[in-house]
């Protein structure tokens, strides 16, 4: 077994593999029971998250269940402003908060000290996977991570955001600078650490409008992934540019990414050509299960059947989803022939 047999890995590569691979956004969390006994024996998510020991058992979870082609790293995409100092806090049922932003600065030394659990979980991680299943680190995109810093929390509009990119663009490039700088040696050092494969969350890229687009959610994604070819030419980068829409297909030719991400607003027949797809199942469809999540899988498996392709959902796992349902997609995915 070596590494390139790893199915996800195969299909990244541009591969059409026999079986479809597949992984869900938030495999881990709170749709799993052990996953909240975990949280609670932890006491808060950052502990969760922060320490190796259970960061490493929350990971494997969902694959000592569910017969997923890959893992992915346990942690959040707002450790990275936490370690550029600033304060972050997640409140009981509502979600991140953070603090003010005079604080932030990349400081090499303590982002890395900061961040050092992170790297020994990805070390432990890879250590601990059977060998034909891949692991997946991860960041936010500099423009997601940027939005939390700016508005101290997540609310869907980000106002401040827009207000700052209206009101001050040199304060803002010079904070997107910032995170695009800590967010590759974050990355490169998940991948020194052992992850095969790094994925980008732009789950706010949609917010992104116009000139825009180019400037805070494609220059950025594309210097990270410069930097991680640079030093890793085979370690591939999958960008998730949630609900850009008709930027879809010049974030995935300009940003030099091996995978993409598509939510399941996005219509698969515009899908841009030439790299590995990845996602588009609704959410809604795995909560309901039944005939519905049946149908809604099928259509995507059949579409994608000649074409290199991950599956996956086009978010991630509600946490009211029943576990059996998600038994239930992976037999279907791994039973279509292709
Ligand atoms: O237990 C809990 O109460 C915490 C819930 C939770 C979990 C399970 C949060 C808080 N983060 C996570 C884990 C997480 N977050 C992973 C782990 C790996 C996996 O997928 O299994 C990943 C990849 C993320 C990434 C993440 N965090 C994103 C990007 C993807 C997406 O969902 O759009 C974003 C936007 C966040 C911020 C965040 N962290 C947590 C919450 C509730 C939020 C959203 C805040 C908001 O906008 O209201």
């Amino acid at each position: 077994m070596k590494k390139s047999d790893r199915i996800f890995l195969q299909a990244l590569a541009g591969r059409v593999t026999k079986q479809t691979p597949i992984w869900l956004m938030r495999q881990a969390g709170r749709y799993l029971p052990e996953y909240r006994a975990l949280r609670a024996e932890a006491g808060s998510f950052l502990k969760l998250c922060f320490n190796p020991q259970f960061a490493v058992e929350v990971t494997l979870q969902p694959l000592r269940r569910f017969d997923f082609d890959a893992a992915i790293l346990f942690s959040d995409i707002l450790v990275v402003p936490y370690a550029l100092g600033q304060e972050l806090d997640f409140v009981e049922g509502e979600g991140p908060r953070l603090g003010p932003l005079d604080r932030v600065k990349f400081n090499e030394e303590l982002f890395h000290s900061r961040l050092s659990p992170v790297y020994e979980t990805v070390s432990r991680l890879r250590a601990a996977l059977p060998p034909e299943k891949a692991l997946i680190g991860f960041a936010g995109a500099p423009w997601t991570v940027a939005a939390y810093m700016v508005q101290g929390r997540g609310n869907g509009v980000f106002e401040k955001l827009q207000n700052l990119a209206a009101e001050d663009p040199a304060a803002l490039g010079r904070l997107m600078d910032t995170v695009t700088q800590s967010t590759v040696e974050y990355l490169l050092r998940q991948i020194g650490a052992g992850a095969d494969a790094v994925q980008i969350f732009d789950s706010w890229a949609g917010l992104a409008k116009g000139p825009q687009f180019d400037q805070y959610v494609i220059a950025p994604t594309q210097k990270i992934v410069a930097a991680i070819r640079q030093k890793h030419p085979d370690i591939p980068v999958i960008g998730f540019p949630r609900q850009a829409a008709g930027h879809t297909a010049g974030y995935a030719e300009k940003t030099g990414i091996q995978g993409l991400g598509l939510g399941q607003e996005f219509p698969l027949s515009e899908r841009p050509a030439g790299l590995c797809i990845q996602g588009n199942l609704d959410p809604l469809a795995l909560l309901e299960g039944g005939g519905r999540m049946r149908e809604e899988a099928l259509r995507i498996l059949t579409e994608m059947k000649n074409d290199p392709f991950i599956f996956n959902l086009g978010h991630g796992v509600i946490k009211e989803t029943p576990p059996e349902h998600v038994a239930e997609l992976v037999s279907i995915v791994k039973g279509f022939k292709r």
